[in-house]
Parts: C-alpha cells; structure tokens; sequence
C-alpha cells in the first residue's frame, strides 16, 4: 500500500483536504486501485465505474485530451430524491450526467443522473495524475428512472436546478459528442462491465457546490430527472 493511497483515503473517511499539485505518481491507477481496494475492504462493493473530463471544457481546463476513469461502490449510490449527507463530505458538489445499465457488455437502459464529486484535493487543485489516484473526485451519485434507449441520445438538453432555479444548462452533445461513446470508453478502459453495472458517463455542464438544505435536480430531455436533498 503506498503512502498516497493510505493519505487518500484518510482524507475521504476523516472529512479533510490533502494539498495538491505537486506529487510525483508513478502509476495513478494503480494508487486508485489501492484507495477502492481500503473501500471494499470495509464492506463495500462495486457497482460501476464512471467517466470525468468527457467534456471539452474540462479537458482544456485540464490540459488534457482523454478522458479519466474511476469505480463506483454501493456506499456512494444515493436512492432518487435521497439525501446527501453533508457531515462526512469535504466540498461536494453536483455534475448533471446520464446513467447506462449495463447488460451483456452493452447498454440496458439509460436514465438522468446526478454525479456527486468530492476531490480530497484541497480546493480541488489537482494534476491530472492527483486525480486519477483519488478515484477522479467519485463520492456519490443518484440515478433517476431507468428508460429503454431513445433512438438518439447525442442532443438531449440538460439542466441543473439548484432549489428550482436553473443554474446550469447545455446537452448531452458536450459528452464526448454522444455519451455512448462515453460507455465505449467505459468499456474499453475497464476491460469488462458486469451485468447490472452502472456507467457514469461524464458531466455535460460544470459542477455546482451543494450547500446544508439545497435541493439539486437534473433533467435530460426525454429522460426525467432525478434529485437529491443536501443536509
Ligand atoms: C474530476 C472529476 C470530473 C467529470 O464528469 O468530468 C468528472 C473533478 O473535476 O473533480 O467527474
């Protein structure tokens, strides 16, 4: 076990940042596997894995060009309409996204998601390797209705409401083009996805910092929404 990944995951379970941007990692992936591996062996278990920098704003905020990838576990799964429980997070906040069921390595259904990130990385400054090795920000999620696939999901529009408000808008299109290509590099980085396994499939909008009492919803045209309640 590397120092990283045992500071890492004092950081997630004591509610505290670890200052960023400077270290030298050899191998990101393989101190994130050591930061799941603490996670599953306090019980918890894979559910899926999810996406980040699938859009171009984040991978020019990054300076990067691909896309990152990180495990999902039962413990971050928030029901719909849920709440988050602020007390054991750091500076969370909320990207609107869209779900895929997996089936037979292929997709099941999709459904509006709500990915909650949560950097360990004080203030979320990280380097591209940081990240990686801290689960890239994976802290919570919430899944809404699951829908059969619509013939097209490249174009649907997204919001973000904060308490009703719009607060951030775009579509799907910023998902690498369609975020099915999003579940082809799931697929692909993973190496195989298990039946009933969700995919993430990167934010299409920027992330919004969920404070005590807000109510934050997305809603994907065509597909419903899905919420949580911070507290
Ligand atoms: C990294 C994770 C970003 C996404 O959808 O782009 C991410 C971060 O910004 O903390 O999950």
């Amino acid at each position: 076990m590397t120092p990283l990944a045992l500071a890492l995951d004092n950081a997630l379970t004591t509610a505290t940042e670890l200052p960023g941007g400077g270290h030298e990692i050899a191998d990101p992936y393989a101190v994130q596997r050591e930061v799941v591996d603490l996670r599953l062996a306090r019980g918890e278990t894979r559910v899926g894995v999810k996406l980040g920098l699938t859009s171009k704003a984040k991978m020019r905020q990054m300076g990067v060009d691909s896309v990152i990838w990180g495990w999902l576990t039962d413990a971050m799964r928030i029901e719909d309409g849920g709440v988050l429980d602020l007390g054991p997070r750091i500076h969370p906040k909320a990207e609107p996204e869209v779900a895929f069921l997996v089936r037979d390595g292929a997709i099941a259904a999709v459904a509006p998601a709500l990915e909650v990130i949560d950097s360990r990385w004080l203030d979320f400054k990280f380097t591209l390797d940081e990240v990686i090795a801290d689960n890239t920000s994976a802290a919570g999620f919430v899944v809404g209705p699951w829908q059969p696939v619509p013939p097209a999901v490249d174009d649907l529009g997204v919001r973000l409401l904060v308490d009703g408000e719009v607060v951030e808008s775009g579509s799907t299109a910023a998902i690498l083009g369609d975020p099915r290509a999003a579940f082809a590099e799931a697929l692909r980085l993973a190496g195989t996805l298990e039946d009933d396994w969700i995919v993430l499939a990167g934010a299409a909008t920027a992330a919004v910092l969920v404070g005590p009492g807000q109510t934050v919803r997305v809603e994907v045209a065509g597909l419903g929404s899905a919420s949580l309640k911070a507290s």
